[in-house]
Parts: C-alpha cells; sequence; structure tokens
C-alpha cells in the first residue's frame, strides 16, 4: 500500500482531500509537543482559518517534545496525515495539510530555535502535556530544583520544553525577529500565566537573564486557552480502517470524537490565524472557561478513568455505562462542581454536563481508562483538589471529589483492581508515593502519598478532606468501585 504524501496526495478520494494545497502554505506557527492532541485540534482549527479567511501563512512547524517517532511518522509522509471523526453514526476522514516541517526536539534543537527565530513565525502553541512543564505541584512554579532545568539553565542543549522556549526566544530577541505570542494549549489552569511566571523563573537562573527577561515582558504575549477535543491514541485497526478507505498508508493517522472547542485569550501583539472564523472564541478572560472545563469534564473522565481501572472496564465509554459510576460522575459535576464555578454568560452548566456524560459515552472512540488515568499526580490538582478544597470551604461534602482521590491513590499505590488482577497505571510520582506510604497500613497510606504527590499541606492539615479520602480508601478495599460509587453518588 503507497504512503500518504504529496506524490499519492492526488490518489485519496476528492472528498478526503483540503482544497489548500499544501506546497502554497508558508509556515507561522511553530508548535511544540507535536502528539495526537495537536495533529487534531490546534492544526485543524488553523487549516479552517486559513480556509474561511483565504490566508496561506499559517502552516505549521511542529516539534517533536522527547523522540523521533512522531516525526519519523510525518516526515516520509511530507507532513499530510488524516484525522478521522468517529461518531455513533460513523466515520468521517479528512488529509490536514497545514504541518509543513515536523522537527525532532531532542536532536534537531537547534533548528527548532531557528524556527522559533524566524521573523515568518509570530505564534508558538504548545501541548507537551501537564508533566512536561517541571512545576512544582504544590505552588504550581517552575521546579527550579529539576536537575533537567538546572541543566538547561547551565548552557546544556535544552530538553525541557521551558528551557527550549527561552533558548529560541533568545534566539528571537537576537535575530531582532520581533513580538510573538506563546499561547500554551495544555489542561492547566491559568495556563498562560503558568507559563509566562516559568518563563521569567527560568530567565532568573541564567548569566545575563536580565535583558532577556526585559526583551520578554516588552515583545511576548502568554495567552491562556481552553482546548477540547477528545483524542484517544490511535490503534492499528483504526489505521487499517483509513488505508480501506483513502487507499494510502497513513502512519500517523488520528482519531477524533466529532466535537472541538477553543476558547483563547485575546492577548496578542503580533499577527495570528483567524481562528474564530474557525469556531473558537476569542475572548477577554478564559479562566472561567478552563476551570469549568478543567473541573468538569476533565474531572468526571478521571474519575471513571480511575474507577474503570480498579473495576476492570477497558474504555471510558464502558465505564460511563456502568450506572453507579455514571450517578457518581454526575453528581461531582452537577452538585461538588457547579457551587464552586463562576456564572459564566452563555455557559449553562447543567446542559453543559450533559453533554459531557454524552460525549464520553460514544462508542466509536476506544479511549481507554488506562490513557486517561495516567499521569494522576499532575491531574488531580487542577481537577479534583481545588474543587474538594472549595467545598469544604462552602460547607458541602465532597463526596466523589474525595473517592476519585481515594480511587487514583488505590490505582497507584496497591496496583490491583477489584478482582486481584495486577494494573500499571503510570505516574511520574509513583515511586515516591510508594516509598512514602511504605510502612502505612490501610488508610494511613493517604497522607504520606498525598504528600509525596506534592498535595499542599493546608489541605493535608484540613482533617475533614483527608477523612473523607481515608474511608473512601478503606471501603473501596472492602467493598469494591461499584458499591462505593454508589454510596459517594447519593452524598
Ligand atoms: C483526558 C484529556 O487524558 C486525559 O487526561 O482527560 O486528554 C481529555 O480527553 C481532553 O482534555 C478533552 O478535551
Amino acid at each position: 500500500m503507497p504512503r500518504l504524501n504529496l506524490a499519492t496526495l492526488g490518489s485519496v478520494p476528492p472528498w478526503a482531500r483540503s482544497t489548500l494545497d499544501p506546497r502554497d502554505l508558508a509556515v507561522g506557527i511553530v508548535h511544540l509537543g507535536i502528539g495526537g492532541f495537536h495533529r487534531a485540534h490546534q492544526a485543524v482549527f488553523t487549516e479552517d482559518a486559513m480556509l474561511a479567511s483565504g490566508q496561506t501563512r499559517w502552516a505549521i512547524s511542529a516539534v517533536t517534545q522527547r523522540g523521533p517517532r512522531v516525526r519519523d511518522e510525518l516526515a516520509p509522509q511530507d507532513g499530510l496525515y488524516t484525522v478521522t471523526t468517529r461518531s455513533r453514526s460513523g466515520a468521517g476522514y479528512r488529509v490536514v495539510p497545514v504541518v509543513r516541517e515536523v522537527i525532532d526536539g531532542p536532536s534537531q534543537v537547534e533548528t527548532a530555535l531557528d524556527r522559533i527565530a524566524d521573523p515568518a513565525v509570530s505564534v508558538v502553541t504548545l501541548t507537551v502535556t501537564e508533566k512536561a512543564y517541571r512545576l512544582d505541584p504544590a505552588q504550581g512554579r517552575l521546579d527550579t530544583t529539576d536537575p533537567d532545568v538546572r541543566a538547561d539553565a547551565a548552557g546544556a542543549p535544552p530538553q525541557t520544553v521551558v528551557g527550549r522556549l527561552v533558548a529560541g526566544l533568545r534566539r528571537r530577541q537576537a535575530a531582532g525577529a520581533g513580538a510573538l505570542a506563546v499561547v500554551c494549549c495544555d489542561n492547566l489552569p491559568d495556563n498562560g500565566r503558568l507559563l509566562r511566571r516559568a518563563v521569567f523563573a527560568f530567565c532568573a537562573l541564567l548569566p545575563g537573564g536580565d535583558g532577556l527577561a526585559a526583551w520578554i515582558a516588552e515583545h511576548v504575549t502568554f495567552p491562556s486557552s481552553m482546548v477540547d477535543r477528545i483524542v484517544p491514541a490511535t490503534t492499528e485497526a483504526e489505521r487499517a480502517e483509513v488505508e480501506a478507505a483513502l487507499g494510502v498508508r497513513d502512519e500517523a493517522a488520528v482519531v477524533a470524537e466529532p466535537f472541538g472547542q477553543w476558547v483563547i485569550e485575546d492577548d496578542f501583539r503580533s499577527p495570528r490565524p483567524a481562528w474564530e472564523r474557525a469556531g473558537a472564541l476569542v475572548v477577554p478572560d478564559v479562566r472561567p472557561y478552563e476551570l469549568t472545563k478543567l473541573r468538569t469534564l476533565n474531572a468526571c473522565h478521571s474519575l471513571l478513568a480511575y474507577a474503570g481501572v480498579l473495576a476492570g472496564i477497558g474504555t471510558i465509554a464502558e465505564a460511563v455505562a456502568v450506572p453507579e459510576l455514571q450517578a457518581a460522575a454526575r453528581r461531582l459535576a452537577q452538585c461538588e462542581v457547579r457551587p464552586t464555578l463562576p456564572v459564566t454568560e452563555g455557559l449553562d452548566h447543567h446542559r453543559y454536563v450533559e453533554t459531557v456524560l454524552d460525549r464520553f459515552a460514544n462508542p466509536a472512540l476506544q479511549h481507554t481508562t488506562q490513557q486517561v488515568a495516567a499521569d494522576g499526580s499532575l491531574k488531580v490538582g487542577p481537577r479534583l483538589l481545588g474543587t474538594a478544597a472549595d467545598g469544604l470551604e462552602l460547607s458541602t461534602t465532597p463526596a466523589v471529589a474525595t473517592l476519585a482521590i481515594a480511587a487514583w491513590l488505590r490505582c497507584v499505590l496497591v496496583a490491583k483492581a477489584d478482582d486481584g488482577s495486577p494494573l500499571a497505571v503510570s505516574d511520574p510520582a509513583a515511586d515516591s508515593m510508594r516509598t512514602a506510604a511504605r510502612n502505612a497500613t490501610g488508610a494511613g497510606a493517604v497522607r504520606p502519598a498525598l504528600a509525596a504527590a506534592g498535595v499542599s499541606g493546608a489541605l493535608l492539615d484540613e482533617g475533614r478532606f483527608t477523612g473523607l479520602v481515608e474511608s473512601w480508601y478503606t471501603q473501596l478495599a472492602a467493598a469494591g468501585v461499584r458499591a462505593t460509587a454508589r454510596e459517594a453518588a447519593a452524598g
């Protein structure tokens, strides 16, 4: 089967081809972290913005974060790949033509820095996952004790995302290439401000960093953004389906739900694509949207993932179909999260929740509970702990939020499903959590493990919080996930 690339594009059925000719596009965006999510989200919005505006200067030069895999998939395809949209009514396919170059961040770092310094580029976007920012989980600030951060600051070829970004900005300053917007698209609250603060903290570690920091303050903005689209890891069966539908082999195919949303803070001093013409919202303040999405969609996702993994349930769609788990997710969103959210004009939270649960139930998406359960130590903070802390302040009982935390702890510490089978949920804090809890028995493991995962002392000292997590932790062991979820859903 021939590979998808510029030479074979003409053989792809016309209904799957873009009306943009990839050869006509010029690079205007650098993207850091080209995973499936970027390919199905910002790249698609950017293509649609180019189609709607007629501008062709916003193609993407994409940089891998950790290794050459995606570069090696996309380079033989001249950057072309398909997005398959899957819903209950079937599948749609489109070949996305906007990624014009893929650079392997670790081994081609000089090229990546040159692109950030290119005057034709005026936007950098990022999807590198929560853990890549190297933030201290309790404070949300750059962890300046992290050995990789320190190595980057000492002048090694930069390997951390903040190190690379700052090196690129330094080169841009030297090149006199002018203003730039750096748009964080990871699931972190206030993500633009968080990244800006990390960039300045990194500059403070550099000899002569003051001048660079002053240049950044004047030329670079960090708009926050809320991104939303469910994009599971692609399976081999899905790649085979693309092959059957389009007649070409695509090693970089991505599969997504039909839904897509992007809310971007209006903070640009340099040109940008007309993303609003592709349906993005460009607004003065993204925070209410981010908070709503993180505490509702992502929190329910994490709950279903941890509970699902423990109950031996493979996908999110299967987990949300279990009545006890669905009831728990609904209670979390409707009763525990809603009172903690600011009122957002035009957002009907009740409807939002039902739409989210319906999206989760999409049986055509093979989104595994294992995938969503990964990296919990970096996710529970923005998704669940804030809801629990705010709930206690409002004197409501964050029953399901604390159950989700207990379920996550069991995934990491006990690493056994309800039926006794072993689990392997990946979490960068797993070793330190297990070490901290090694001498504890039963629910005694909760406090040391949470402390090792970076949960703030103030929350740990709140007896109602730890009491709830400990009691769910014990009950999950004694009664299993379904019975415990039923009880939590009842409040
Ligand atoms: C998920 C998200 O893997 C996860 O942690 O909760 O990737 C989720 O699918 C997206 O945020 C949806 O927009």
